[in-house]
């Protein structure tokens, strides 16, 4: 019977070793949860790196890994310490994320991340033509992973391949400044669908398509030799349900329940009952924009001093690719930034910034989400972003207001929300006046259009639109061999 099989970098489990067993904990994040229609029964296979490198593995455990993952309807591909350096830490860290994210200056071009990244899209490749068959369906997600198509495509001709890029898809000007431009741009068209969260990604791909390798494209169709290629937007959801039921159990939940977290926002809310929380939630990552939110949220307390002791900005950071120079540099920017400005504008009664560099159980993520009156995300440069309509879905009584980046892609679908340009601060410190005193009725009624349409297109409706296109392509794609 034919397969999906899904190649992602990480496996949507955990790994654990405990006392020499192992044991494997299903992952709770986005994407794990958006595949479970796809991952499902033994019709399908999930194929990624086990976050263990080849020294950190036991070898008389590799049986009982290779158990526990199939378990999970999970495979495994080997990685050594020095591939996860040249290839996730490398180039796909250090190469490609800043460039895509626009941040030519970070973007280092090393022959070694290029030629390990080749070495280690191989070996995903491999993996999967070793664990599919010719009639099953493949999809591959992600930056790490641009070369794997072609290298699919080149053994299995006829095999069906989408890919689903999770990042922006920079423009021309960018992209071509990477020298395997070519290569990379190759590497996406051996498959047969190539998605994006948004139609600007989507027509920068393209056009890099036509401009650097001289290619027919026709709306959003790819033609080559012998065969037709669609690039399509396909915006990625939330599991909506999940993140609104959640917060109807905050709700209800006792007094003696509640987290110490939720105990500690709601004292703070008892004792300063005018005080607005506001709320930002990233990974520590340069492209979230969160020094320069720090340093916006501060020219608004100097803009608008009357705010001072009324509004406190929650930031919580998730400690993320610790081991890349950029992302230490930022640690230590923000560290002194909060430092600075608590210091300075701290009083009594009042902490200006609560700041928290650590990852949250999910119910804590609920709890900040329901407790805050504002959500505030700058991002400088997003792929989707889904923090932002997670905290949509929580707001179950529909107050709440969302001050989003125009530079997520999330923005497109979120125009209810309050947009904003991260590099404006201007226009911040006045759009923070405008959530802090928006009317409860405007609120309400900006997050009913939010919230239904963030229903309609959840995560399983977004999985589940990017199979069919990709199983009626594979149709459409025989016709045109066939005329
Ligand atoms: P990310 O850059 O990681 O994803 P995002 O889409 O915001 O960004 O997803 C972050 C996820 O982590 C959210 O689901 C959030 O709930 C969770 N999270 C955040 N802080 C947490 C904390 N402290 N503790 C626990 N969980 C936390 C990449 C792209 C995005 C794109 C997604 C999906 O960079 O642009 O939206 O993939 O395609």
């Amino acid at each position: 019977m034919a397969k999906t099989i899904i190649i992602s970098n990480r496996l949507p489990v955990q790994l654990q070793i405990n006392n020499g067993s192992i044991s494997a904990i299903p992952s709770v994040g986005g994407l794990a949860t958006g595949m479970k229609s796809v991952h499902s029964g033994s019709e399908s296979l999930w194929i990624g790196w086990s976050g263990l490198t080849d020294e950190d593995t036991p070898p008389e455990l590799e049986d009982d890994i290779d158990k526990a993952l199939k378990e999970n309807g999970c495979a495994k591909v080997k990685l050594n310490a020095q591939e996860v350096d040249g290839f996730y830490f490398g180039f796909s860290n250090r190469t490609i994320w800043p460039l895509f994210h626009y941040f030519l200056k970070y973007s280092e071009f090393e022959l070694d991340f290029w030629n390990t990244y080749k070495a280690v899209n191989q070996k995903f490749a491999d993996a999967i033509i070793e664990q599919s068959d010719e009639d099953d369906t493949i999809w591959v997600h992600d930056y790490q992973l641009m070369l794997v198509p072609q290298m699919v495509r080149e053994k299995r001709p006829n095999t069906s391949i989408g890919f689903f890029l999770h990042i922006p898809f920079p423009s021309y000007e960018i992209f071509r400044t990477l020298p395997w431009r070519e290569e990379i741009l190759e590497g996406l068209l051996g498959s047969d669908l190539i998605g994006f969260h948004t139609y600007d990604y989507e027509r920068h791909f393209l056009s890099s398509v036509r401009r650097l390798l001289g290619m027919e494209v026709s709306f959003n169709e790819i033609f080559m030799d012998n065969r037709v290629i669609k690039v399509d937007s396909f915006p990625m959801g939330i599991d909506y349900k999940k993140f609104r039921d959640a917060a109807l159990v905050q709700g209800e939940r006792k007094k003696d329940n509640r987290s110490d977290l939720q105990q500690r926002l709601d004292d703070h809310k008892a004792s300063a009952p005018d005080t607005k929380l506001i709320l930002s939630i990233d990974r520590l990552d340069y492209s979230k924009g969160i020094a320069k939110r720090i340093n916006a949220f501060e020219y608004f307390l100097n803009k608008y001093p009357e705010y001072k002791e009324k509004v406190r900005l929650i930031i919580l950071a998730v400690p993320s690719r610790s081991n890349v120079p950029q992302y230490q540099l930022l640690k230590k920017e923000i560290d002194e930034l909060v430092g600075r400005i608590n210091g300075e504008l701290s009083t009594v009664n009042w902490t200006p910034i609560w700041y928290f560099y650590r990852s949250l159980p999910f119910e804590n993520l609920i709890d900040l989400y329901t407790s805050s009156d504002i959500a505030w995300l700058t991002p400088l440069r997003d792929g989707m972003n889904l923090v932002a309509k997670e905290y949509i879905a929580t707001r179950t009584d529909k107050s709440g207001v969302l001050i989003l980046s125009e530079m997520a892609g999330s923005a497109y679908e979120m125009n209810e929300a309050l947009l904003i340009n991260p590099n404006n601060f201007e226009q911040q410190a006045d759009t923070l006046r405008q959530a802090i005193t928006m009317p409860l009725e405007e609120q309400q009624s900006r997050n009913t259009f939010l919230q239904k349409r963030l229903e309609r297109y959840n995560v399983e409706v977004w999985a589940n639109e990017f199979m069919s296109a990709l199983n009626q392509k594979k149709t459409a794609g025989h016709a045109y061999i066939s005329q």
